[in-house]
C-alpha cells in the first residue's frame, strides 16, 4: 500500500506531506559554489563552509529516491553567449573573475562547462529533473512550475546551497505559487553563518511566513518510520 500522509515534526509546527506529491529540490549542488575556483569562490567566499551539507544531503537522496519521490536539481547558469545574464549580474560586484571567465574548472557559471556541474557526489540519476536557471530562484525562466503540476506535486521539500540566496528565492517563489515547503536545516548552507542562522528563522516566523524548517533527521524518521495518516 503506498503511503498516503506523513508528519514531519518542524518549526512552527508539524509538516505534514505525501510522498506521493512531494518533491525534493536539491539547489545548486554545484561545483562553482562548493569547489576552489569556481563562482562562489570568485565573489570571497570561503566555499568548504558549504561543505557540511554533503553528507546528510546524500542519505536524503537515497531514503527520497528509495520512497519513489520526484527529484529535482538545479544548476545556476548561462548559455555561452552570456545572452541570458542580464549585464546588472555580469557587471555586479569586484570578483575575481567575472561569469564567462575562464577559471580552473572551465568557464565560471557557464552550462556545459565543468565547474557549472553538479557535485560528483550528488550526481542525479537517469531520469530525475534538472533545470537550469538563469537566475537566483528555480522557477524564475524554467518550466519547473510546469513540471511539477504535469507530476502532481503540491509539496516541496528544500536542500542545496545557498541559504539566503538561491534556497530563499526558490522558496518565496514556490510559497507564492501554492506549494507548501520544507527547508532542511542541515541540508542548506550559507557562506555565512548569521545569514544561515537568520534565514532559517525568516522562513518559519510568523506562523511559517514561507514554509516550515526542520533537521534531516526527522524527515528520514518521518519517511522510514511515519505511521501511515492516511
Ligand atoms: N552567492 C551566493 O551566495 N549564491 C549564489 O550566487 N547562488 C546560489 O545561491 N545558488
Amino acid at each position: 500500500m503506498a503511503i498516503d500522509q506523513l508528519t514531519v515534526p518542524a518549526d512552527p509546527g508539524p509538516f505534514c506531506f505525501k510522498p506521493a506529491h512531494t518533491a525534493l529540490v536539491v539547489i545548486d549542488m554545484q561545483r562553482d559554489f562548493v569547489e576552489p575556483g569556481g563562482f562562489g569562490e570568485t565573489l570571497g567566499n570561503d566555499v568548504s563552509m558549504l561543505r557540511s551539507v554533503i553528507p546528510p544531503l546524500q542519505k536524503v537522496l537515497a531514503v527520497s529516491r528509495s520512497a519513489g519521490m520526484v527529484i529535482v536539481h538545479t544548476r545556476e547558469g548561462h548559455r555561452p553567449d552570456l545572452s541570458d545574464c542580464p549585464p546588472a549580474k555580469l557587471n555586479r560586484g569586484t570578483p575575481t573573475l567575472r561569469i564567462g571567465d575562464t577559471g580552473p574548472k572551465g568557464r565560471i557559471l557557464i552550462r556545459g562547462e565543468y565547474g557549472h556541474d553538479i557535485i560528483d557526489e550528488l550526481a542525479p540519476c537517469p531520469g530525475e529533473i534538472v533545470i537550469d536557471k538563469p537566475g537566483k530562484g528555480s522557477f524564475y525562466a524554467t518550466d519547473l512550475d510546469d513540471l511539477l503540476a504535469a507530476a502532481g506535486i503540491t509539496s516541496l521539500v528544500v536542500t542545496g546551497v545557498t541559504t539566503e540566496v538561491c534556497v530563499h528565492t526558490t522558496v518565496r517563489e514556490g510559497n507564492d505559487r501554492g506549494y507548501e515547503c520544507l527547508v532542511l536545516s542541515d541540508c542548506v548552507g550559507s557562506y555565512f553563518p548569521e545569514f544561515q542562522q537568520a534565514g532559517l528563522a525568516m522562513i518559519a516566523a510568523q506562523g511559517g511566513i514561507f514554509g516550515w524548517v526542520a533537521p534531516s533527521a526527522a524527515y528520514l524518521d518521518a519517511l522510514t518510520n511515519g505511521v501511515d495518516q492516511q
